[in-house]
């Protein structure tokens, strides 16, 4: 494709195909999108996210995707959202608005590996198997039960709390921004909006608020196709889980910290069909906005 409206959302792109839609779109849009690299992974490849602002000092929201890269469905989703920003922007109104009071960053990782790889790329010592958890390796209850310190496994913590590069990245970026008030890390499958805790079953100081909009951002969702989403606390709605991202972000006082799980609940699980690529994000955008509008007005 020599243009982002020529891109075929429709199908499942490789790394260099996703890098190309990235600086397409950064370069017709220059004026509101940017591309920052926030480090690089243990394989040297840039960590790129996509800036969308219009103007200096903002507060941010952050989505990411592909933080485990067999999840596909995320990573076209992610690319679905950044060519559904620019369109939107200065047509729908909801969005301008929180486009002119915030930045939104969205990071899409790609990692060219094969399909069921879940786990970052780095060796460990004393072990045959490659790779930590991007999901358990987080200062966040870090250790604790719903993750595993034998390397093998899917959900090996790793040696310390960010360890990974990938991780350490997001933290370094958290950390320096120091305005984001919303931190959406968005995974497949199960058909779910999660927020705080997974490490622990002590509710979040703001479990309350945190139920009723992943309420209402689940019933604008199922609005669009009648996809049906379950919501609540990591630990009570999915599983124990301890070193995951958003509790660290929310332990960060990033308030609207949530995870998505995507479509669907097991029939295809991470080989979702392609052509659900798209009314998964379309409806996940409905979900999206409605976090967005309601970190915007809180
Ligand atoms: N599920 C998540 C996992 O890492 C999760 C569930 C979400 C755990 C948020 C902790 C925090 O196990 C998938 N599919 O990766
Ligand atoms: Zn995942």
């Amino acid at each position: 494709p020599r243009s982002t409206d020529d891109f075929v959302y429709t199908t499942y792109h490789n790394l260099n195909s996703i890098n190309s839609f990235m600086d397409m779109l950064v370069a017709e849009n220059s004026n509101l999108v940017s591309k920052i690299v926030i480090g690089q992974s243990y394989e040297n490849r840039p960590l790129n996210v996509l800036k969308f602002s219009t103007g200096a000092n903002r507060p941010g929201m952050w989505i990411d995707t592909g933080i485990h890269s067999r999840e596909w469905v995320t990573q076209a989703s992610g690319i679905w959202f950044a060519k559904k920003i620019v369109t939107d922007y200065g047509r729908d109104p909801v969005l301008t608005d929180i486009l002119n009071n915030y930045d939104i960053f969205l990071e899409i990782v790609t990692r060219p590996l094969d399909r069921m790889w879940r786990k970052t790329r780095k060796p460990n010592s004393g072990s045959s198997c490659v790779g930590v958890d991007p999901n358990r390796n987080w200062d966040a209850g870090f250790g604790g039960a719903g993750s595993s310190g034998n390397p093998c496994t899917q959900t090996y913590r790793g040696p310390s709390a960010h360890s990974e590069r990938e991780v350490k990245a997001i933290v370094d970026f958290v950390k320096s921004h120091g305005k984001l008030k919303a931190f959406v890390s968005i995974h497949s499958y199960s058909q779910m909006l999660l927020y705080p805790y997974g490490y622990t079953s002590t509710p979040a100081k703001d479990k309350a608020e945190l139920h009723e909009l992943a309420r209402t951002a689940v019933s604008a969702l199922q609005s669009l196709y009648n996809t049906r989403y379950t919501y609540g606390s990591i630990i009570t709605t999915i599983y124990q889980a301890s070193g995951g991202t958003i509790d660290w972000t929310y332990n960060q006082g990033v308030k609207y910290s949530y995870t998505f799980e995507l479509r669907d609940t097991g029939r295809y699980g991470f080989l979702l069909p392609a052509d659900q690529i798209v009314p998964t994000a379309e409806e996940t955008w409905l979900a999206l906005m409605a976090i967005m509008e309601h970190t915007r007005n809180n």
